[in-house]
């Protein structure tokens, strides 16, 4: 037997999670997720987004929302500079393995949708720019894995 989930959002319950920090960045990474959404058939009514103030809040966001069993997919986005602080690397270390453990523990799958970059020019570059939409991707992933679990679980 071989399982694998499929971009089909009809009917999935979603939840988007966006760091205001850099939000020139995360509101086109939020774009491109609930656009993302859309094009695999989620209702608007469907998808709900909740804001965290910034990356490293992302996990104990993703973690509450995971653990209340009202979303069957999370999406967190977010935008980490190198530039801005010293802290980036406690800032994107925190934000990735804390969305990891949310994920295995809460049991809802959470994609990773958060930017590590050097520069602002590499941050546009994956939001809308010449690398494409992060954000699509994540809900892309979000919704694949979602689809699994339901065929795991079973
Ligand atoms: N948060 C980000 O999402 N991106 C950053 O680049 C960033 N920098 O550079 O500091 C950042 N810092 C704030 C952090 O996420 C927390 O909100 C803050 O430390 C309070 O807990």
């Amino acid at each position: 037997m071989i399982y694998e989930g499929e971009s089909d959002a009809r009917g999935l319950k979603v939840l988007i999670l966006v760091s205001r920090f850099n939000d020139l960045i995360t509101r086109k990474l939020l774009d491109g997720a609930r656009d993302g959404l859309r094009r695999m058939g989620a209702a608007e009514a469907d998808v709900d987004t909740a804001f965290t103030p910034g990356a490293y809040e992302l996990p104990f966001a993703a973690s509450t929302a995971a653990k209340s069993g009202r979303w069957q997919a999370i999406i967190a986005l977010g935008c980490v500079i190198k530039g801005d602080t010293a802290h980036f690397d406690y800032v994107a270390g925190e934000a990735a393995s804390g969305i990891s453990r949310a994920m295995n523990e809460g049991g809802v799958p959470v994609a990773f949708g958060v930017l590590t970059v050097d520069t602002l020019e590499q941050a546009l570059d994956r939001c809308g720019g010449k690398h494409g939409n992060k954000g699509a991707e994540a809900a892309s992933v979000a919704v694949e894995m979602a689809r699994l679990a339901a065929k795991l679980k079973k």
